[in-house]
C-alpha cells in the first residue's frame, strides 16, 4: 500500500502542507522520491545509437567551409545521446565523443584542460599531435592520449583532409564540477614550442624499457604515446587462434606502460577483431562504450536495436542493455572506449552474461 492512499482527509491536508512547507526549505522528503534513492537496477537515460560515417561526411566537409579551426576552438562535431542536451556533452555514461577535423594547412592552436581526452583516427595521414612539447604524426587507425591538463595542439600538414574521433571525459568533468580550461598564449604565440623529439615519449616509456635514471613520471599523465594502428592491428591478429572473450572476440585493452593500467584514469579503450562469421555472446555492464568501426562490417544487436555498421560508423551501448556483435561477410576491426576505470575505482561496475545465446 502506497503511503497516500485511504487516508483520512484531515491526515492528507496535514501531510500535504508538511510536504509543501518542506519544499519551501529546499527539502524533499524521501518517501516522495524512493525511485532515485532505491531502485531495483539502473534505469538509464541514455539510448543506443549509430553515427554513421556516410552521413557525418558530408557534414565535416561543409563545416570546412563554413568555420575555421580558429573562430570554433576545436572544430568538433558533437555526437550527442539523444536523450541529452548537448551542454552535457553526453555521448553515453559519463564519455563524450566528437568528430574532429583539419583541412590541408589548418592548426587547433594551443590549448590545455582538466578533462582527460584521446584521439583514434578515421582518416587521412599526415597530421600531427603536439602534447607537452613533443608532435606525433598521426595515420588512419592510430591511437594517442593527451592526459588531463597538458598543452596540446594540432596541425594538418598533409594536401588531404583528416577526421577523427575524440574521446573525453567531459561528462564526468561537468559532473564533479571540476572542468577547467585554458588557452595558450606566449608573448604573441597561440602555439606551444615544440622542444622534445617526435618519438621520444614511445622510445622513454613506450617499449618495456625505461631510462633507469629517470624517475617515472606520475602513472596518472600517461606519457604521449601513439598506439599505432599496424602494431596494434598485429597484435590481434597474432592471437587470433585464442578462443578470445565470448562476449568480444580477440579483444585487447591499449595500456598506460607505467602501470599496465587503462590509458586514462578515467577511459579505458580496446581494439577487437571480430573474426569471419564470429557471433559474440550477449553480456551487459555498467560501464557505457562508445564503439567506431575501425575494418569491415557487421552488426551489434543493443537491446532490440540492430544496427548493421560499416568502417567509419560510431555507435553507442548505455549501462546495462545487453549486446552481442557479429562479423559479416569478412572480417572486422572495433575501436571502443568506456568509462569502466570510474566505475571500477568506487566499486560500481558490475557485468552480467545475457539470456540469448548466440
Ligand atoms: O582536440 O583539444 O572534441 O579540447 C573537445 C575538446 C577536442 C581537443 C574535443 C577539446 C578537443
Ligand atoms: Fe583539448
Amino acid at each position: 500500500m502506497s503511503a497516500t492512499t485511504q487516508l483520512p482527509n484531515d491526515l492528507k491536508a496535514q501531510r500535504d502542507a508538511f510536504h509543501e512547507e518542506l519544499k519551501a526549505m529546499s527539502i524533499t522528503p524521501l518517501w516522495l522520491n524512493l525511485a532515485t534513492a532505491a531502485q531495483n537496477e539502473p534505469k538509464v537515460d541514455a539510448v543506443p545509437h549509430i553515427w554513421r560515417w556516410r552521413d557525418i561526411k558530408p557534414m565535416m566537409l561543409r563545416g570546412g567551409d563554413l568555420i575555421s579551426p580558429q573562430e570554433a576552438e576545436r572544430r568538433v562535431l558533437m555526437l550527442i545521446n539523444p536523450s541529452f542536451e548537448a551542454k552535457s556533452a553526453r555521448t553515453v555514461g559519463m564519455i563524450f565523443g566528437g568528430i574532429q577535423f583539419l583541412m590541408p594547412g589548418e592548426i587547433a592552436d594551443s590549448h590545455r584542460h582538466s578533462p582527460n581526452a584521446q584521439r583514434f583516427i578515421i582518416e587521412g595521414e599526415g597530421s600531427y599531435t603536439a602534447v607537452e612539447g613533443e608532435r606525433t604524426i598521426m595515420k588512419k587507425g592510430d591511437f594517442v592520449t593527451t592526459p588531463a591538463w597538458r598543452w596540446h595542439d594540432h596541425g594538418n600538414e598533409s594536401d588531404q583532409p583528416m577526421a577523427w574521433l575524440d574521446g573525453l571525459d567531459l561528462p564526468f568533468a561537468n559532473l564533479l564540477d571540476a572542468n577547467f580550461f585554458e588557452d595558450y598564449v606566449e608573448g604573441d604565440g597561440q602555439m606551444q614550442p615544440i622542444y622534445r623529439q617526435e618519438g621520444d615519449s614511445i622510445h622513454r616509456w613506450g617499449r618495456g624499457m625505461r631510462p633507469a635514471w629517470q624517475e617515472p613520471i606520475e602513472p596518472r599523465q600517461s606519457p604521449v604515446l601513439n598506439y599505432r594502428w599496424t602494431d596494434c592491428r598485429d597484435n590481434l591478429h597474432a592471437l587470433r587462434e585464442e578462443e578470445g572473450s565470448p562476449f568480444d572476440g580477440i579483444i585487447m585493452a591499449y595500456v598506460n606502460p607505467l602501470n599496465g593500467g587503462p590509458t586514462l584514469p578515467t577511459i579505458s579503450a580496446y581494439l577487437q577483431l571480430l573474426r569471419k562469421g564470429e557471433h559474440t555472446r550477449s553480456h551487459r555492464h555498467t560501464s557505457s562504450t562508445i564503439y567506431h568501426v575501425a575494418e569491415g562490417g557487421g552488426g551489434t544487436l543493443v537491446g532490440d536495436t540492430e544496427y548493421l555498421w560499416e568502417e567509419g560508423d560510431t555507435f553507442v551501448i548505455p549501462s546495462w542493455v545487453e549486446h552481442e556483435h557479429w562479423s559479416d561477410g569478412g572480417e572486422a576491426v572495433l575501436f571502443s572506449y568506456t568509462d569502466r576505470p570510474i566505475l571500477n575505482a568506487f566499486g560500481f561496475y558490475r557485468e552480467a552474461a545475457g539470456d540469448r545465446r548466440a
